[in-house]
């Protein structure tokens, strides 16, 4: 197959997935093997030790680096493993700009772990300012997360890719591209050194795996991530590589259906009388609604509002949606709500959070691929419970 000249729907099909040699089997095994016998030391057939390579996750990085249009990938044990793996890079006394609404957890590992270690990140809004009122001598990266977590914001990663080019230390500048998937934007193709995914949730759809995944052109950082994660561990089992690959398989049709249902509940709730709100990329009323439609092919699955009233009322919508599940994450078939104040951003500290605007009635909607009357009418229900 080649994947290159192939369409995305194909691509998400085939590539990494061969018919296995011996019994012609079309689905990749899942290579629940910890290592592999030598005919002579050092003799072998690419595999030695499933902590650096096992053929399940080989198919699974095959697949990855083609849905981001990239060379090579790396199959990490979750998305947060995959900021630590990049982090890594880094020495005692190197800097990083981050986006300054970014996932909970990430934010957690930069401000709790990697401070610790001598790297300190400045959190930046590059949506209202130029990267270069943030960098100083010493940054060594550029932390992009866009569409951000929770609140949408959309960075320009052309621009922002074009002032790291000028500065004299050229940082290294990563996007996490979970929230868009690689159905709707390919950061490697504006100029990212890196891409990361949480695995976890749109690539595998189905809230069953946590995973994550590195993308990147550049052989020799290629060569010194996966020298960090064949160091320190944090790879993904072969079950978790094999139903990761099953997901993909249907990433294209997932994203067209959850990008549908998304974009009409987001005008629904934007009329809706107990909604103060809406955030939703698509939107004309979104701040960067014009970078959303330069860089995105479409604009995701995930909704942020606020609800009119207090954290009362967001509580009793909450309690009342019958078909979106109250949960962590998001990417799934499923429609999930999370209140990202007291679950997915709980880690970021409280006076942060309500100065980047996470307030007490902002939720956050994951929406999922069921019928979408369904979903209005149980949203509608929900507001009208809340008040
Ligand atoms: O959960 P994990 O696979 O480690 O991925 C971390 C991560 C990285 N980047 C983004 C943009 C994310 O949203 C996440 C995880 N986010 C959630 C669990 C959440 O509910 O927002």
């Amino acid at each position: 197959m080649q994947d290159k000249k192939n369409h995305f729907e194909t691509i998400a099909v085939h590539a990494g997935v061969k018919p296995e040699p011996t019994t012609g089997a079309i689905m990749t095994p899942i290579f629940a093997t910890s290592t592999y016998v030598q005919v002579s030391p050092g003799k072998h057939q690419g595999y030695d030790y499933s902590r650096t390579h096992n053929p399940t996750r080989t198919a699974l990085e095959t697949s990855l680096a083609a849905l981001e249009g990239g060379k090579y990938a790396l199959a990490l044990s979750s998305g947060c493993t995959g900021t630590d793996v990049l982090m890594h890079l880094l020495e005692v006394g190197d800097h990083v700009v981050s986006v300054d609404d970014v996932y909970g957890g990430t934010s957690r590992l930069f401000r709790t772990i990697w401070s610790r270690h001598g790297v300190e990140t400045t959190f930046a809004d590059l949506t209202e300012r130029p990267l270069s009122d943030f960098v100083t001598a010493k940054t060594k990266m550029v932390w992009i997360e866009t569409p951000t977590n929770p609140l949408l914001k959309i960075i320009d990663i052309q621009k922002v890719v074009a002032e790291a080019k000028k500065l004299p230390h050229r940082p290294w500048v990563i996007v996490d591209n979970t929230f868009a998937s690689p159905y709707f934007q390919s950061p490697l193709e504006l100029g990212a050194d890196v891409v990361l995914h949480s695995t976890t949730k749109y690539i595998n759809g189905h809230s069953d795996v946590v995973g994550g995944a590195l993308v990147t052109n550049d052989k020799s950082l290629l060569d010194r991530l996966h020298h960090i994660q064949n160091s320190i561990g944090g790879v993904p089992g072969p079950f978790d590589a094999f139903l990761i690959l099953r997901g993909i398989k249907t990433l294209a049709l997932r994203m067209k259906r959850h990008e549908e249902n998304a974009f009409e509940l987001a005008k629904f709730l934007e009329k809706h009388p107990k909604v103060e709100r809406v955030i939703y990329p698509g939107l004309e009323s979104h701040p960067q609604h014009a970078v959303a439609k330069k860089q995105m092919k479409g604009f995701g699955g995930m909704i942020t509002f606020f609800i009119k009233g207090n954290l009362d009322n967001a509580r009793k919508f909450l309690e009342s949606v019958k078909i979106f599940a109250l949960a962590e994450s998001l990417g799934g078939v499923e429609s999930l709500v999370d209140h990202p104040a007291i679950m997915t951003h709980a880690s970021i500290p409280a006076e942060t959070r309500r100065s980047l605007g996470i307030s007490d009635n902002l939720i956050r909607l994951s929406v999922g691929i069921e019928a979408l009357a369904d979903l209005k009418a149980d949203l509608d229900n929900a507001l009208n419970s809340a008040h």
